[in-house]
C-alpha cells in the first residue's frame, strides 16, 4: 500500500512530528490553514472515520481524540480554543485516504467550514 501517511509513520518521508505514541502520531500539516495546524493519525492504516467501526473503532477514535486534545494542550491552545475536524470522502475534501484528525488553532476560526 502506497500511503503517504504510512510513510510518515515509518519515517521514510520527513515530517515535523510533535507527539508520538504506540498507536498515534501527530505532525504539522504541510499546508497549514491556521497558526497551529497539526494532523493526528493512527499508526495503523485505517482509510477514514467511516471505516473505524465497532468496538475496535470506538477504542481507536477515543484514543485519537484524547491524543489530539493532549497535543492541543501541549501547543498552548487550551485558553484560546481550537477545532478538531476529520474530512471523510470526496464531498468533505478528504485528500489522503488514511484517517486523520486536523487540530487547528491560534486564530479565530470561521463557522461553518466552507
Ligand atoms: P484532508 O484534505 O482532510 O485529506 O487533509 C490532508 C492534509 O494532509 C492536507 O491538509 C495536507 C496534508 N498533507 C498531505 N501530504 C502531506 C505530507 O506529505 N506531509 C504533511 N506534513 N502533510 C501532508
Amino acid at each position: 500500500m502506497d500511503c503517504v501517511f504510512c510513510r510518515i509513520v515509518a519515517g521514510t518521508i520527513p515530517a515535523t512530528v510533535v507527539k508520538r505514541s504506540d498507536d498515534a502520531v501527530a505532525f504539522r500539516d504541510l499546508d497549514p490553514r491556521a497558526p497551529s495546524h497539526v494532523l493526528v493519525i493512527p499508526t495503523r492504516h485505517v482509510p477514514a472515520v467511516r471505516s473505524a467501526r465497532g468496538a475496535e473503532g470506538e477504542q481507536l477514535l477515543g484514543r485519537l481524540m484524547t491524543f489530539a486534545a493532549d497535543v492541543a494542550s501541549e501547543l498552548g491552545l487550551d485558553i484560546g480554543g481550537y477545532r478538531i475536524v476529520t474530512n471523510t470522502g470526496p464531498d468533505a475534501g478528504q485528500s489522503v485516504d488514511h484517517l486523520h484528525l486536523h487540530v487547528l488553532g491560534g486564530r479565530k476560526l470561521g463557522w461553518p467550514p466552507g
